[in-house]
């Protein structure tokens, strides 16, 4: 390894650089530069970035501190962030410093970064949204951090195997973490379990006071968040559960010494893993606990460091914002109540009033079986004092509605926090109602049902809580980051302005008809097909045809998102294909990818389907010419970030009225991929803004779905008579036309699709879904009309920047500022 010694402005940067990684190489790595391999280079790399970060980090706190910013705090279960090590390197405008110093040294950059494990420390589309605004919030100079869990295992791996999803453990810490930086001396003392005692205070006032719990401790790891152009950094802290050195005494006493270790080893397990879903997790001990971990964690660290800097409690939401992403950390109305009342010894009205202006309350889903509730006896073990003041904020609750608007009683049993039929219950969502100023949800349609379907008792008493703010992705790591090659074609069309104001993209759309630009626009297209082929065939052995339109459906698998429907339309063009003979107007591969969580049965079958139908199709010789079927696996930002740059068709297909926002869509469709959706969620704001003649839409709107499901009108057996397509379809899977060695394996869809409750519709959609896929063909086939489209959705998808959605979330709801360096 020779140092770089050019001399220009660059290469002063560069010489630092170099410096700063060979001395991690040598003493944080204990290695001579001479035996540094690719991973050597790699962490000493990250470990450099870091070293500048924190610099960063420190100046940026000393900027809000004397500007004394209001903060806002993101309390958030998971957060996906993706590789870490590409990203600050392209926020901090130093890739192609480090890209020539690497070189130089007989490295290549690309190959470093893919040395980076993703850490996958959420599911899905609620924890990528995390991360796109903590980009954002360090993009625009805003004062806003992230809280969550330090898992140490993240979503598991996927592999397919026997053309089923296998899961293993992701220990994504295995190469180490070099970004993050350990912050024992702010660990968080968190009580937990015990008995409430009644006491008189000293006022002859009444004193609740928590006794016998036990402790864990949880130790807070800082990842430092820069912003594009590298002034601010904020941070995202998470937490990692160690268990005390305080034991037990009565178990210890007993000289059960093997006893008490083994309590101290549960206390951490707390923070070992990642729910891999949302909805199977309720009524699981330590998933509450985790939820408790985090919030009183946070709520600790964020009083802390406000009090530090302010002695008057009261002037608590003037300087903080706590933002709540879904019901997951809805526990904060209760414990930041403890905190004020029973810590602070604040009036219940006035510690009342401060938690409601401090907190505010994001929903993202409408499924019944996703809004969280936690039986009240479990929530009596673990968290007695909270069970109590949950019950209080319930009775003065009711006492004040029944006050105000005399509800009948029915209306009283649903606005109430606790639900009483069966075993009682806490409602976790109506909680984060009555304790936050602001309840969003995340697409116009979205927020519009959550007034009128989940909580119409709520939104008629105050009117004013409820908004709208549609999601947003952050146009670095989603198209200058994962798009080279747009991103240069872009800038070199109309400047980088569009990476901060990503609206000037709308400077592309003269261009929309521009045979050049159309070539120029294709051909990048054709080169992100290409080097996806590349890794298809490397990692599944699949060859596919960079000619053929790539439609791709990537998101978690779920029976709502229908992939289902996706491979009915698959089956449907294979049997046409051999059975009729019919030659279509041009070749088509489709790739699926996603994870089902391990305990959804029909998830994983769905997998196992797509696999097994994969299988006979890119087996049969005749149809090798127009189809392909691939499932790529184990999807996660960094396989998002291949995937996304290389479609052509974006496949958004949920039952409308079923997916909240959708994120994904936004991401497919700036890159340049057309939509095939229904009216759900987001897509209808994408729609409006990329134009109905650029959008592929078909199916029912949510209104008609809901009348369908809600008089039983929906008889898919009429579907199934009227239509020989459904018929042939599925009639083929119930005569296990893909699983020859075990032909019922499939019969299952073919009960569930014909059953009279349904709940996705999927026969309802699918002759509509066929005719559109027909349209979407024809058109992929004229060339210069495809381009047209593809390159006016990347020029009208600036409405869907995070930084947008962050303004008005700061604008409307947290009331913080952007503090830029002087
Ligand atoms: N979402 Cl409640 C998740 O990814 N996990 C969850 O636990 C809940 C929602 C998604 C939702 O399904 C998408 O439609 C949204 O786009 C996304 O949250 C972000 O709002």
């Amino acid at each position: 390894m020779a140092p770089v010694a050019k001399c220009n402005i660059e290469t002063l940067e560069g010489d630092s650089l170099s410096c700063s990684i060979r001395d991690h190489i040598t003493h944080s790595l204990g290695k001579p530069c001479s035996e540094a391999g690719h991973r050597d280079v790699a962490m000493a790399l990250s470990m450099t970035l870091r070293d500048r970060l924190v610099d960063r980090m420190l100046e940026t706190r000393m900027r809000y501190r004397e500007a004394r910013a209001k903060r806002m705090y993101y309390l958030s279960i998971e957060y996906l962030l993706g590789r870490c090590l590409g990203n600050n390197l392209f926020n901090m405008k130093i890739d192609d410093v480090c890209r020539s110093l690497v070189k130089d040294w007989g490295f290549d950059l690309e190959e470093i970064r893919e040395f980076e494990r993703d850490p996958s420390l959420g599911n899905g589309g609620l924890g990528r949204l995390a991360a796109c605004f903590l980009d954002s919030l360090a993009t625009l100079d805003m004062p806003g951090c992230g809280y969550g869990i330090h898992y140490e295992f993240g979503l598991f791996k996927q592999s397919i195997e026997n053309d089923r999803q296998v899961e293993r453990p992701d220990y994504w810490m295995a190469e180490g973490m070099p970004l993050q930086l350990e912050r024992r001396d702010q660990a968080v003392i968190i009580p937990i379990y015990g008995r409430v005692e009644d006491h008189q205070g000293p006022d002859g006032k009444y004193l609740p006071l928590w006794v016998d719990w036990q402790d864990l401790m949880g130790v807070p790891y800082d990842i430092p968040i820069v912003g594009f152009g590298d002034k601010t950094v904020n941070y995202l802290r998470l937490f990692a559960a160690q268990s005390t050195d305080n034991f037990n005494m009565e178990i210890f006493d007993q000289g059960d010494y093997i006893k008490a270790i083994r309590q101290k080893v549960y206390s951490e397990l707390i923070s070992k893993i990642l729910y891999p879903s949302e909805s199977i997790s309720f009524g699981k001990e330590l998933r509450l606990i985790q939820e408790y971990f985090l919030v009183f964690c946070a709520i600790r660290d964020i009083t802390r460091r406000f009090l530090k800097q302010n002695r008057n409690i009261e002037e608590l939401p003037e300087f903080t914002a706590i933002q709540l992403n879904d019901t997951h950390p809805a526990l904060a109305v209760a414990e930041l109540m403890r905190l004020l009342v029973d810590e602070r010894r604040v009036p219940w009205d006035r510690a009342w009033n401060l938690t409601n202006r401090t907190l505010s309350f994001t929903n993202h889903t409408l499924m019944p079986e996703s809004l969280e509730m936690w039986p009240v006896d479990l929530m009596q073990k673990v968290l007695p004092r909270h069970l109590q003041i949950i019950y209080e904020i319930n009775r003065r609750f009711l006492d004040e509605i029944r006050i105000v608007s005399n509800p009948d009683d029915a209306t009283l049993r649903r606005m109430s926090l606790i639900e009483e039929s069966g075993g009682k219950q806490v409602r976790m969502a109506n909680l984060a109602v009555v304790g936050s100023h602001s309840v969003n949800g995340v697409s116009k349609l979205h927020s519009e049902l959550v007034k009128k379907v989940l909580f119409p008792d709520y939104a008629a008493l105050w009117p004013g809580k409820f908004n709208n703010k549609t999601n947003g992705i952050t146009p670095r790591r989603w198209l200058y980051k994962a798009n080279r090659g747009l991103s240069a074609l872009i800038t070199e069309a109309i400047g980088d302005g569009w990476i901060m104001d990503l609206d000037q993209l709308k400077k592309l759309e003269p261009l929309a008809g521009d045979a050049a630009f159309q070539e120029k626009f294709m051909a990048v297209k054709r080169a992100n097909k290409e080097r996806l082929a590349a890794f298809v065939a490397k990692t599944s052995g699949v060859v596919l045809p960079p000619h053929a339109a790539f439609d791709i459906q990537a998101k978690r698998i779920h029976e709502y998102k229908r992939q289902l429907l996706n491979v009915m339309h698959i089956i449907h063009d294979y049997l046409r294909l051999v059975e009729d003979g019919y030659e279509p107007p041009e070749p088509r591969v489709y790739i699926f990818a996603g994870k089902a969580a391990p305990g959804y049965f029909e998830a994983k079958e769905i997998i196992h389907l797509i696999c097994c139908v994969a299988k006979v199709i890119n087996a049969d010789k005749q149809a090798a010419e127009y189809l392909k079927v691939v499932f790529a696996a184990d999807y996660r930002v960094s396989l998002a970030e291949k995937l996304i740059p290389a479609a052509d068709i974006s496949e958004q297909i949920s039952t409308a009225g079923t997916e909240a926002s959708g994120t994904g869509n936004m991401k497919f469709s700036l890159n340049g991929a057309l939509t095939i959706g229904t009216l759900d969620g987001a897509n209808i704001e994408i729609r409006e803004a990329v134009g109905e003649e650029n959008f592929y839409l078909f199916g029912l709107t949510a209104q008609e779905v809901e009348r369908q499901l809600a008089a039983g009108l929906y008889d898919p057996w009429e579907y199934y008579g009227k239509h020989p397509e459904i018929r042939r379809v599925l009639d083929a899977l119930s005569a296990g036309r893909f699983t020859p060695e075990d032909p019922s394996a499939f019969h299952w869809i073919f009960e569930k699709l014909l059953s009279r409750n349904e709940r996705y519709l999927h026969l309802a959609d699918f002759m509509p879904y066929l005719e559109t896929h027909q349209r979407v063909g024809m058109e992929y086939s004229r060339p210069e009309v495809w381009a047209q489209k593809a390159i006016c959705n990347t020029a009208r998808m600036g409405y869907f920047s995070s930084d947008r959605t962050v303004r008005e979330y700061a604008r409307d709801i947290w009331g913080i500022k952007p503090v830029p360096p002087k």
